[in-house]
């Protein structure tokens, strides 16, 4: 599914994302997050309707590219060489908030504790050392296809993906669960939970830039990670309506299965998703908003340049329900999840 602004829309976009800027420092500031929801009703109807049916409907494609939106290269600055250089957001404040705005038409904005130093958005960006990394910030290898942090209960139902900068063309890929078709056995096994997906990299202790922040509230989240990697509860990968089921999956970090007929199971549908799975490479000022419950993504390998004109995307988790993860939210109206 496409949508695309029209010129004067995406001018009523950019003003309404410019004044909020002069307002909020960044739209990770809760004041800005708590009225995120408010503040899209004064998006255009016509890009209300369309995040509006993509969440309702929940259509076959589980995705959808929001494009129109300009993005001025020069203004942005130079791709930071890693997430934590928090300073150089400041030029892509209102393209951030653009994000968390139409994103705010789905649900609400998630963070977690253990990722990205607890950011709500996230910069996905080569950074080097780290090339050959299942990580985002990876770049010489493939990011192998998966539900974003599929591993945990109260994963976001959508994820927002917008593109800043991406000279090389660099695909994102995508796969519809509803464009793998599975025998009715296969689909049986998947339902049961013979499965166990542990924490990516993205999670884990080695990839926060300073361990000694490592204290108090945040070292029990990392004790849950931790827990998590080495005894992951066995889950099934597909639930709800076996007609049209949403999938939990992340091949790269699921252990060899001991039933032989839910081994097979999961082969058969990991190859069918690597036979079909296709690029969907986004331009700059594009936000792919994926169905997270329908819809897989990963990423091509490339050669990173570090040249500040590197590939430079920008990424939300958002949640249809707070509630669902209120037990590990410290405040009701809290974003980060320890
Ligand atoms: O870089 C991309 O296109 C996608 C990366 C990815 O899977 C993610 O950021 O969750
Ligand atoms: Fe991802």
């Amino acid at each position: 599914m496409r949508f695309t602004l029209e010129a004067g829309e995406a001018r009523d976009v950019r003003r309404l994302c410019s004044e909020l800027a002069a307002r909020y420092e960044t739209p990770e500031n809760p004041e800005f997050l708590a009225i995120a929801p408010v503040a899209a009703h004064e998006l255009p109807r016509r890009l209300r309707l369309w995040l509006n049916d993509f969440r309702l409907n929940e259509p076959a494609s589980a995705y959808g590219v929001l494009s129109g939106l300009p993005v001025d290269d020069e203004a942005i600055g130079d791709t930071p060489a890693h997430w934590k250089l928090q300073e150089m957001r400041r030029n892509v404040r209102v393209e951030e908030i653009a994000l968390v705005l139409t994103g705010s038409l789905l649900g609400e904005c998630i963070g977690w504790a253990t990722q990205q130093d607890g950011h709500v958005v996230h910069d996905i960006l080569p950074i080097k050392g780290l090339e050959h990394e299942q990580l985002g910030s990876g770049s010489e290898e493939l990011l192998w296809w998966h539900i974003e942090d599929a591993f945990h209960e109260c994963r976001g139902d959508y994820l927002g993906l917008m593109c800043l900068r991406n000279p090389d063309n660099v695909p994102t890929t995508f796969l519809s669960l509803r464009d793998v078709p599975l025998p009715a056995e296969v689909v049986g096994k998947l339902f049961e939970p013979h499965y166990t997906i542990r924490p990516d990299e993205s999670h884990l202790k080695k990839n926060k830039p300073d361990p000694a922040q490592i204290v108090g509230d945040l070292a029990v989240s990392y004790e849950h990670i931790d827990q998590m990697n080495t005894r992951p509860e066995k889950i099934p990968v597909l639930f709800g309506d076996p007609k049209a089921p949403y999938i939990r999956i992340d091949p790269y970090f699921m252990d060899p299965v001991e039933d032989p007929e839910a081994a097979a199971a999961l082969k058969c549908l990991i190859d069918a998703v690597d036979e079909r799975i296709y690029d969907l490479p986004l331009e700059p000022g594009e936000i792919l908003f994926v169905d997270n419950f329908q819809g897989v993504h990963g990423r091509k390998p490339f050669k990173a340049r570090y040249d500040g004109k590197d590939r430079w995307f920008k990424r939300i988790n958002i949640a249809r329900d707070l509630r669902r993860s209120r037990a590990m939210r410290e405040r009701a109206s809290d974003r980060v999840i320890h």
